[in-house]
């Protein structure tokens, strides 16, 4: 092979090496759903699922756009396949920032005119919650995260577990009077991600609409809900 031809083919690799985007996915690997992110679904929004200390990026991207029709198709965070299978049982965190609410008045009908979000949800939970792909970040996810952030670097794991239960149990109705969202017997953070706000607002101790949806609204809006938080707990 003549130098420059050489030369040629070795560019072209450096280049297809390039498009390929680095990191450990291959283009045609098959991305799987982790999580739904919700206010009504959050469509097209950017996501970032990092470790508990925020310093490192596990996977980032865009919520799914959806079919326009299925709610429950919009809003999914799509992670390729090894990057869901490295997750272990520490804690990550998953932040959604942006989109469009597709059902913000929550009846599970594609809403005629979506609305913009501008601000953010968080979810903090272990990878192990992540691989089973059927929960949701909401709203409830998104109070307790601003509500216990500042112990993430000081408490232990089961610790935050043991904290995100309490919470669980501030918002939710006990589990012998209906607040039980995954139906084990017990209110802990499994209800927290299990909760829909299209079918499961009577499991809430809290109320809704004075409570909850003007940090909805908030969030929307990118204001600062912390006062909201603070009055919550
Ligand atoms: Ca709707
Ligand atoms: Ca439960």
């Amino acid at each position: 092979m003549k130098k420059s031809s050489i030369l040629f083919s070795t560019t072209l690799s450096l280049l297809l090496f390039v498009g390929c985007g680095g990191g450990s996915s291959t283009p045609t690997q098959k991305k799987v759903t982790v999580a739904q992110a919700l206010l009504g679904p959050l469509s097209g929004a950017k996501f970032k699922i990092t470790t508990l200390d925020g310093k490192r990026v596990i996977a980032e991207g865009i919520t799914t756009e959806g079919s326009k029709t299925d709610v429950n198709s919009a809003g999914l965070i799509q992670i390729p396949q090894d990057v869901k299978d490295a997750l272990t049982k520490d804690l990550y965190i998953v932040e959604v920032t942006g989109g469009k609410d597709i059902d913000s008045d929550d009846d599970n009908v594609w809403d005629a005119n979506p609305i913009d979000n501008r601000g953010s949800l968080h979810l903090v939970t272990s990878g192990t919650v992540l691989q089973k792909g059927s929960y949701k970040i909401n709203i409830l996810t998104e109070i307790v995260f601003e509500s216990i952030k500042d112990r993430f670097e000081t408490d232990t794991k089961m610790q935050l577990h043991k904290l995100i239960a309490q919470k669980a149990n501030t918002l939710l109705k006990s589990a012998d009077n209906d607040g039980d969202v995954n139906g084990d017997g017990k209110i802990d953070g499994w209800d927290l991600i299990a909760w829909s706000p299209a079918k499961d607002k009577s499991k809430l101790k809290v109320d809704y609409n004075s409570d909850l949806k003007p940090i909805v609204d908030f969030i929307h809006d990118k204001q600062d809900i912390s006062n909201f938080i603070d009055n919550l707990f």
